[in-house]
């Protein structure tokens, strides 16, 4: 298939009707290393990009990688392309890695948030909420065995890098910060208190399938600004740096060794064109969280639900 192609591609740029590099998919046999983080919608879109790139002829490989170290390993050429880099939680190492050579790919239309979240019920029990004072002031209703008299805050796993709980201490709150190891852990604990309309305040984020299960809310801190970070005086803790929350509208972006325009121009051209809405990712997390598919299958069923947005890259 693929040699019978490049002939008729030769046959066709000897005639000079076309060029010969152009067609020639794939232009290399070597994989392209997608990576993969440990959230579902990311997991995956990882695969829809796989199996798009698989279908124009080319080796995809999966790696697993760190949502903080993976960036510097994309700017080394170890690893190639990630489709959903967070403002949110990974701002810092993106930036530094591009610094080093890692190319941003573009931004995707989404628009993200990554913040503390808890169910609608709490408005009623921690009255003046979503403002992140009423939470602190009803913080007891929150106590765990493990955090009393302090609230427990169910945070993200560690290598989301989240630093919860300098901004608990930045902010003076009266939480605890409990990580979890994974995702699914988040979301069991959610329903455990959902069910029963039991205190809880957790990390989540948007675009995800939560809000279209759960009702709920994200808990208003101070907005960020630059000197939120650097300058004590800002914000309500006059002695301290990091007295704020995440912005609201994060951007989403995707991330790209600098070697894949040179070695796979056509896949590139792809990886340039793919573009994420709100609820594109939603209902890719929504496949595996809420129909129990696996991110595979799920892969499969986005691009049968979306075959027009992935024609669209391809042109
Ligand atoms: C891992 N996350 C989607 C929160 O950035």
């Amino acid at each position: 298939m693929q040699r019978k192609l490049i002939t008729a591609t030769a046959i066709l740029a000897t005639a000079g009707f076309m060029n010969v590099a152009s067609a020639a998919v794939p232009e290399s046999d070597d994989p392209i290393i997608i990576v993969q983080n440990n959230w579902t919608s990311q997991l995956v879109l990882s695969n829809v990009v796989g199996n798009v790139l698989e279908g124009m002829g080319y080796t995809i490989e999966y790696t697993p990688s760190d949502t903080q170290l993976q960036f510097n390993a994309i700017a080394e050429g170890d690893l190639h392309f990630q489709v959903e880099a967070w403002e949110g939680s990974m701002k810092t190492p993106f930036e530094n890695a591009v610094a080093e050579g890692m190319v941003d790919a573009g931004t995707h239309d989404a628009v993200t948030r990554e913040e503390w979240w808890y169910p609608s019920y709490m408005n009623d029990i921690c009255l003046g909420l979503p403002d992140w004072k009423a939470l602190d002031a009803c913080a007891e209703k929150f106590a765990t065995a493990e955090t009393a008299p302090k609230g427990r805050f169910v945070g993200p796993p560690a290598d989301w890098g989240k630093h919860y709980a300098d901004r608990i201490e930045a902010l003076e709150m009266n939480f605890t910060a409990i990580n979890v190891g994974q995702a699914a852990t988040l979301w069991a604990e959610l329903q455990a208190a959902y069910d029963r309309k039991e205190p809880v305040v957790l990390f989540n984020w948007t675009p995800n399938y939560i809000e279209a299960v759960f009702d709920g809310q994200f808990v208003d801190f101070p907005e960020p600004e630059p000197a939120c970070f650097e300058d004590p005086a800002w914000g309500p803790n006059p002695n301290a740096v990091g007295d704020c929350g995440a912005t609201h509208a994060g951007w989403l972006k995707k991330a790209a060794w600098s070697g894949l325009a040179e070695q796979f121009p056509a896949a590139w051209g792809v990886m340039q064109k793919i573009n994420f809405n709100n609820e594109q990712i939603a209902a890719a997390s929504s496949l595996v969280d809420v129909d129990g598919l696996s991110p595979e299958e799920a892969a499969v069923k986005w691009i049968e639900a979306n075959a027009d947005v992935v024609a669209s890259w391809q042109q």
